[in-house]
């Protein structure tokens, strides 16, 4: 039995597709096979001479707990295709059309997988959760032609090969970070990113909020922090914040694609635009000036004045109340101007007031060098395979997200010609962002300490989202295959082939990519 939705969403859809606007013809979509998609899933069965066409008249059918993805889906898929595809109530396993259903997906596939059935008559994406609806609705994208991802009406035919993919990750955390201190980004950039991820997966955003150039979030009880604070950026431009509304706006959009946001107050270290912006915050007194170079390690908060906790307690306060997330990040890195005491007496103090909000907290592997609360997961972000410190935490329970800069910091350059980035943490070239495996690479550490990856983007020398593009792909969906697919899987010729064929998807989207020649691009 179907049910129809009401008539008004349904006049809308209709009124939608006989808006879009004809562009220019692209040449004729072909057959991709199921065998393409990044991350590799987990098991993908082919089935040989059964082809599906999306037909102009076809229907999404979705259980009503699906309607928002199946809204999602269909909102791209009637871009190009120009088709009305309305969304329909359903309450079995339809014979026709594209299905996202709640129901008959196996219990193996838990919270975040999918089962994906392409028969001739039908598409059908069966989950346990939403969230597993929706990231089988990102590997349908994948398996259908290039040019399904268009702004205007593309000929077709919209096909998609035969078979069944299972999947689900190996890895609970997924991450990408985006640093918005060193250089704005606001609300438009922020969402763009968020689109690019969900295509590969990835289900965490962290978002680094505060720097010595530029404090980005507005607090309420901290008013200067934003105005003064957020005015300026490396290099002296405008710089810029987000209000509270804008991000609730971005929590809002990441947890409609099953993202979530981890905020990170940077803290004691890099945070010279809040010790500029309060001079109470300072040891002597006096607010130095803004900072707009990229110098690291200068800053502290005064770790003896009872002021820095009232004000890291209000701070963490509104952020834990803005943000529905379990974690919030505290940084904790390169505090090389705080004793090692003074340290340990300020990261105690500051796990302490995230716990008080209700919160957990993610810091900079640095923090091993604190007492780590039980909860607290640690970041290694360095560029050795061995850290005694984080192994010894690891073995006594703290978990760890992995970031090594040598491998996952998406700022280094890919190659000496490389025009955006850096080199501290060397270069970076697709096969070494890809070849490492997050259970192993530190030695000491086992695969249970680990919560799974993050690539991390700073942004000294990145300005627009053209360059967060160019240095995110294609090493993000490098990593968000780490994260997401079986270690067995792992092999970069096959990877580099799944690779290249993503190239014409980012061209018909503008997403601007570095084409490695490490990779064949189609
Ligand atoms: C380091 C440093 C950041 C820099 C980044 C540049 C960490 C955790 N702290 O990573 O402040 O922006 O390198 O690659």
């Amino acid at each position: 039995m179907t049910i129809r939705l009401g008539r008004n969403l349904l006049t809308l859809t209709l009124l939608a597709a006989a808006l879009v606007v004809p562009g220019t013809p692209a040449a004729a979509a072909t057959a991709v096979p199921l065998t393409g998609v990044v991350p590799a899933p987990v098991s993908t069965t082919p089935a040989a001479g059964v082809t599906f066409t999306l037909s102009p008249t076809a229907t999404v059918y979705a259980d009503a707990a699906a309607t928002d993805v199946a809204g999602q889906l269909a909102a791209i898929l009637r871009r190009s295709t120009g088709y009305p595809l309305p969304i329909v109530l359903a309450s079995g396993t339809p014979a026709d059309g594209i299905a996202l259903l709640l129901s008959g997906a196996p219990a193996s596939v838990g919270a975040e997988g999918y089962q994906l059935d392409v028969s001739t008559s039908a598409v059908t994406v069966r989950a346990n959760q939403p969230a597993g609806l929706f990231n089988g609705v990102q590997t349908l994208r994948q398996v259908l032609p290039p040019e399904i991802e268009a702004a205007t009406v593309q000929p077709g035919p919209w096909t998609v090969a035969g078979g069944r993919i299972v999947d689900y990750p190996r890895f609970a955390y997924r991450g990408a970070m985006l640093d918005v201190a060193r250089h704005f980004f606001g609300v438009a950039a922020v969402e763009r990113y968020i689109d690019e991820i969900t295509l590969y997966k990835v289900n965490r955003l962290h978002l680094h909020l505060s720097d010595d150039q530029g404090w980005r979030l507005v607090i309420n009880s901290w008013p200067n922090l934003a105005v003064y604070g957020g005015s300026t950026e490396v290099g002296g431009g405008p710089g810029g914040y987000l209000t509270q509304d804008d991000y609730r706006q971005i929590v809002a959009y990441a947890a409609a694609r099953y993202v979530t946001i981890v905020p990170e107050i940077d803290m004691p270290g890099h945070t010279n635009a809040a010790l500029a912006s309060y001079a109470e915050l300072n040891c002597d007194g006096t607010a130095p000036k803004l900072y707009t170079g990229t110098r690291v390690g200068f800053s502290s908060l005064c770790v003896s004045k009872e002021i820095t906790y009232t004000f890291i307690d209000q701070v963490l306060g509104e952020i834990a109340a803005l943000t529905p997330g379990a974690y919030l990040h505290i940084g904790g890195d390169e505090a090389s101007s705080t004793t090692a005491a003074d340290y340990s007496t300020f990261m105690t103090r500051a796990q302490q007031i995230v716990a008080a909000h209700g919160k957990s907290v993610t810091a900079w592997h640095d923090i091993v060098n604190a007492p780590a609360q039980p909860s607290t997961i640690a970041q290694y972000w360095g560029t050795s395979t061995t850290n005694s410190a984080v192994a010894a935490a690891a073995q006594s329970g703290t978990k760890l997200v992995m970031s090594p800069a040598s491998r996952a910091y998406l700022d280094m350059k890919y190659t000496r010609r490389t025009r955006l980035g850096q080199t501290w943490a060397g270069l970076i070239e697709v096969p070494d962002a890809y070849g490492w495996d997050p259970a192993t690479f530190l030695s000491g550490v086992t695969e249970a300490s680990v919560l799974g990856v993050e690539a991390p983007l700073w942004t000294e020398t990145i300005e627009t989202s053209a360059d967060i593009d160019y240095m995110a792909f294609p090493r993000l969906p490098a990593i968000a295959e780490l994260g997401w697919s079986p270690a067995a899987s792992h092999d970069w010729t096959a990877f580099s082939g799944r690779l290249g064929a993503q190239g014409p998807r980012w061209r018909v989207m503008g997403v601007n990519y570095y084409a490695s020649p490490q990779v064949t691009w189609q």
